[in-house]
């Protein structure tokens, strides 16, 4: 083996390289994953009696996400989500949609406050979460 080939140090192992290749693969490909899979969410929320069905009772979502509510309600209330400021009033029988940008990461309530029961609205923010907006990092 010739002499120079040791000059100015060895070069990187080649199998140190591949592995710092794959960790770039696997990084780009699940980036393009929550990409497609998330980037706008539209979920149809159908309120009975102020409740939803349980498997509209969790809505999970990554950061930056654009979402969609659909929104139904036999009775007319009011929708809201306090941590990101947002509130809608409904109609009984109406449909209404919900749009905005999951900006901030955490879990939070997603309440429903009746009209016909104006008591209730103190109460219902220490009452079950109509659903629970979960925003996780991307
Ligand atoms: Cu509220």
């Amino acid at each position: 083996m010739p002499a120079h080939w040791f000059e100015g140090g060895s070069p990187p192992p080649k199998s140190s390289r591949r592995v710092w290749c794959f960790g770039c693969i696997g990084t780009a490909v699940s980036a393009l994953a929550h990409a497609q899979l998330n980037a706008e969410a539209t979920r149809d929320l159908h309120i009975v009696n102020g409740a939803l069905m349980p498997d509209q009772r969790l809505i999970k979502v990554y950061k930056g996400d654009r979402l969609r509510w659909r929104v139904t309600s036999n009775a007319s209330g009011s929708l809201h989500l306090h941590a990101y400021r947002l509130a809608i009033q409904m109609q009984a029988g109406q449909s209404r949609e919900l749009a905005f940008t999951a900006f901030a990461t955490g879990r939070f309530r997603v309440e429903w406050h009746g009209a016909s029961a104006p008591a209730q609205t103190a109460s219902a923010h220490h009452a079950a979460a109509l659903a629970m907006l979960e925003v996780q990092p991307r």
